[in-house]
């Protein structure tokens, strides 16, 4: 027979597949639907090996429900609006829309040759008009409901692209996409109420997701429970949120965030140079910067508050370790008990009053070292003393304090809305226009989609380059039809990725963003991808699913029934793979070597998936000559013969204790082990070809089985196999075989034999053996033998099943 050639094989099946349309999903009622979904790629030029190690795996599981009898949807798409093509099209004098539909068609042809059973039928990019139609759809729908608006404020604005930012694309203070810094600007910005959904977007409901990125988007959503109060200043009332409303007796001044309304107004004019200096250089910090550990900053207003209980005058400071985005922008600062404002007060020599005091313990004096932010009993805060501080306590007070108006109840998030509007191009128009009479209007949905005008001149200047287009911004307005001017900014690309697993259910609709009619396609039953989207993308999905749902187009409440991240390839190195430190591993190289199974064996078998690591260029050896000797088992006729001595039994035996494990490990996406089993099994199967077993019914069902498992993994080969076999049909529509439960189970156990507390042999005896027939076997076996010969046997323990220990002397 020939040798394994996947060159000659895997184009062959793969045009097959296509020309029957194998992967096609249809509707099939008497299935049970399975959307499995990879997150789609950004269509950057190339697929690399990243992509590579996401995709096939989940196909490999994908392939696997299919052969259990499940209808799987699997589809793919582009994720396709974003700076870096208006970046590549400026460098290289391009358009936009062309350099990303070329690269879109070059990574299909890519996606294709991974032998994916992705149903490109389904295709599309975010970037397609009739894709982009409905996210300003979306947008009008949330503007009626008062779920878009605009607003002027402080907003993240990145110098290097030009644009603003939502929050979530701020890591560290810097860009998440290119790294720069983040510097702060007034502008008026578009916004989704992300917020009105902050409470429910806690509760994950049936959504099993990996316990870090709850632990995320839990954080990020920041719940806090406490109260307002309220303290009198000579420019008005200022009310401040504080989760210890235990320690109110304790507030001993007030701290204002440098950007808080009220600093002027409070500021004396002695102090009006310090602060007016104080406030420029805190503007100019970024807010990591301002929250990092070190040396508290901080300024005197020249103004007191007064304590709504105790009527002391408090003195007000502005100080940029309280946050203008958070709470009110103010706080009560209580030094004895929060270590912030015990620095702060330490600094500028401002009182410490102590009024939560550990059981049983001395008061923490005039000068303590450290704020006690403990447990333990109200002290100095006259009606409130002798109460429990902290939790047990909290309740009560704030109603007391209400009761005499100086507090209120009050849960905050650190969740701020989604901040969408971008001042770039290559992005979704934002459909709104703005008329001198009737003020912002959405544009009517019958005139959907509002098109990207083309030719434009987008380089970046910070401002919205579709405002350089005069004749695309003039329109007429929806109301009055009198000339009104388009909104010039686009959507936050996050926008796209927020709803787009429900428009793979009907790509090209026009009537709806997708088809009532197939919505119980959703949820998707398993979601993977990179961890980086932990919060982004996840949450706003999250979100937008629930807006869709008081919307009336779906009934779900969560778009996502499993999500799983798988880990990440490294290069050799350890490093991160990148063209900078040249340990970039090509895909494309790798399939034109070793084949395509080969390659996704290998990204299979390199780690256990949801870990990652680092590339191993000698490791794909392994796979290759694997599936040479996969080939040679079932093709080459030669290596038969009676001289090996595996059985009918130990064959069965083989097969069905693999096929257990194989199938527990899909269904845990345990891949790497799934391989290793495949690749066991396969020396087995060797041995088998070499014995009498050979051409008998064993033989042939433990050949049916392994063409079958191997099916998901290397389906091109696997095809090969199915049809040179006789086999109809493809093999990738076959079901995925029972396992023979008596035949996976031995009926003898290997176990341990110790003499002297060290294990000197290995017996294997029957499950049921008794005490006295796992003794005499163990006492018969040669390497026991030795160390008991000559010697008094003292004692012989049989843990049955486990272990025999002989004592001697
Ligand atoms: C008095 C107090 C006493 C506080 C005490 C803490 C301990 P979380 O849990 O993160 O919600 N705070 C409120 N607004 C702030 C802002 N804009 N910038 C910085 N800090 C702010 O934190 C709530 C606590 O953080 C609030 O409770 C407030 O300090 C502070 F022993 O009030 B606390």
């Amino acid at each position: 027979a020939e040798r394994y050639n996947p060159h000659a094989t895997e184009p062959k099946w793969q045009q097959r597949w296509d020309e029957q349309g194998l992967y096609t999903f249809c509707e099939d009622p008497s299935k049970t639907k399975h959307y499995a979904l990879t997150m789609f790629p950004y269509p950057s030029g190339n697929l690399h090996i990243g992509h590579w190690y996401a995709n096939v795996a989940p196909d490999a599981r994908a392939r696997w429900m299919r052969m259990r009898g499940y209808n799987v949807f699997f589809p793919m798409g582009f994720d396709a609006f974003g700076l870096p093509a208006e970046n590549a099209a400026i460098k290289n004098n391009l358009d936009p829309a062309g350099w990303t539909y070329s690269n879109i068609e070059h990574m299909t042809g890519q996606f294709r040759r991974m032998g994916t059973m992705i149903d490109w039928s389904r295709s599309f990019a975010t970037c397609d008009p009739e894709y982009y139609r409905w996210n300003q759809w979306f947008f009008t729908e949330f503007f009626r409901r008062g779920l878009a608006y605009k607003k002027g404020g402080l907003v993240n604005w990145c110098p290097r692209d030009q644009t603003v930012l939502a929050n979530e694309q701020v890591v560290d203070g810097s860009c998440e996409r290119c790294g720069t810094p983040v510097e702060r600007r007034n502008l008026s910005q578009w916004y989704l109420k992300i917020t009105d959904y902050a409470e429910e977007l806690l509760d994950f409901g049936d959504t099993d997701m990996p316990e870090r990125v709850r632990l995320m988007q839990t954080n990020w959503i920041g719940k806090s429970v406490g109260a307002e109060v309220t303290f009198p200043t000579p420019a008005g009332p200022e009310t401040v949120f504080t989760t210890r409303p235990d320690t109110l007796m304790g507030a001993t001044f007030l701290v204002l965030a440098p950007e808080h309304a009220k600093v002027d107004a409070l500021t004396t004019p002695e102090q009006a140079e310090a602060v007016r200096t104080y406030v420029e250089a805190a503007g100019r910090k970024t807010d990591v910067e301002r929250q990092q550990e070190g040396e508290k900053t901080g300024v005197f207003t020249g103004s007191y508050a007064t304590h709504p209980v105790s009527g002391d005058p408090l003195p007000i400071w502005v100080a940029d370790y309280v946050l203008v985005t958070y709470g009110t922008g103010s706080i009560m600062a209580v030094p004895a008990h929060d270590e912030r404002d015990f620095a702060f007060a330490r600094k500028f020599g401002l009182p410490i009053r102590e009024v939560i005091r550990p059981q049983g313990e001395e008061g923490m004096g005039e000068q303590p070292e450290v704020a006690y932010s403990g447990e333990g009993l109200i002290v100095n805060s006259g009606e409130f003393d002798g109460l429990p501080g902290g939790k047990a306590s909290i309740d009560q007070i704030i109603r007391r304090l209400e009761a005499r108006g100086v507090a209120q109840a009050r849960t905050t998030y650190r969740l701020r809305d989604w901040l969408v509007s971008r001042q770039r191009y290559w992005g979704t128009p934002i459909p709104i226009v703005y008329c001198a009479e009737h003020g912002a209007q959405p544009v009517p949905a019958e005139e959907l989609p509002v098109r990207l005008p083309e030719n434009v001149e987008f380089t970046p200047t910070g401002q919205s380059p579709l405002k350089l287009d005069r004749e695309w911004t003039a329109t007429t307005c929806p109301v009055c039809g009198g000339p009104a001017e388009r909104d010039t900014d686009t959507m936050d690309t996050f926008v796209d990725s927020s709803w787009y697993m429900y428009r793979y259910l009907s790509p090209h609709d026009d009537a709806h963003p997708f088809d009532p009619a197939r919505a119980d396609l959703l949820p998707v039953d398993l979601y993977t991808g990179g961890i980086e989207h932990a919060i982004l993308h996840l949450l706003y999905s999250r979100f937008w699913t629930k807006v869709m749902r008081d919307l009336g187009l779906t009934t779900q409440n969560e778009p996502f029934r499993w999500l799983r991240n798988q880990g990440m390839i490294l290069g050799e190195d350890g490093d991160k793979m990148s063209k900078s430190r040249g340990n970039v591993v090509d895909p494309d190289d790798l399939v034109r070597e070793y084949g395509v199974d080969t390659v996704r064996t290998y990204l299979m078998f390199i780690a256990p998936w949801e870990l990652g690591g680092p590339w191993d260029p000698q490791g794909i050896n392994g796979p290759a000559k694997w599936l040479g000797r996969v080939w040679a088992l079932y093709f080459d006729e030669k290596a038969v013969g009676p001289e090996e001595g595996v059985t009918a039994a130990d064959l069965r035996y083989a097969v069905h204790a693999t096929l257990k494990k194989v199938t527990g490990d899909f269904d845990r996406l345990s891949f790497n082990t799934i391989v290793a089993s495949l690749m066991e099994l396969t020396n087995t199967l060797v041995k088998a070809k070499r014995s009498p077993v050979f051409g008998t019914p064993a033989w042939e069902e433990a050949l049916d089985i392994f063409n079958r498992m191997l099916a998901p993994v290397v389906p091109h080969i696997a095809e090969e196999i199915w049809v040179e076999r006789g086999g109809t049909g493809s093999v990738h529509v076959q079901s995925w075989p029972e396992v023979d439960q008596a035949a996976a189970t031995r009926d003898t156990v290997t176990i341990g034999v110790q003499v002297g507390g060290k294990v000197r042999g290995q017996i294997e005896i029957s499950k049921t053996a008794t005490q006295e027939e796992a003794l005499t076997a163990a006492r018969a076996n040669p390497d026991v033998a030795r160390f008991v010969e000559g010697k008094t046997t003292v004692k012989e323990v049989y843990v049955p099943g486990r272990i025999i220990n002989i004592v001697v002397r």
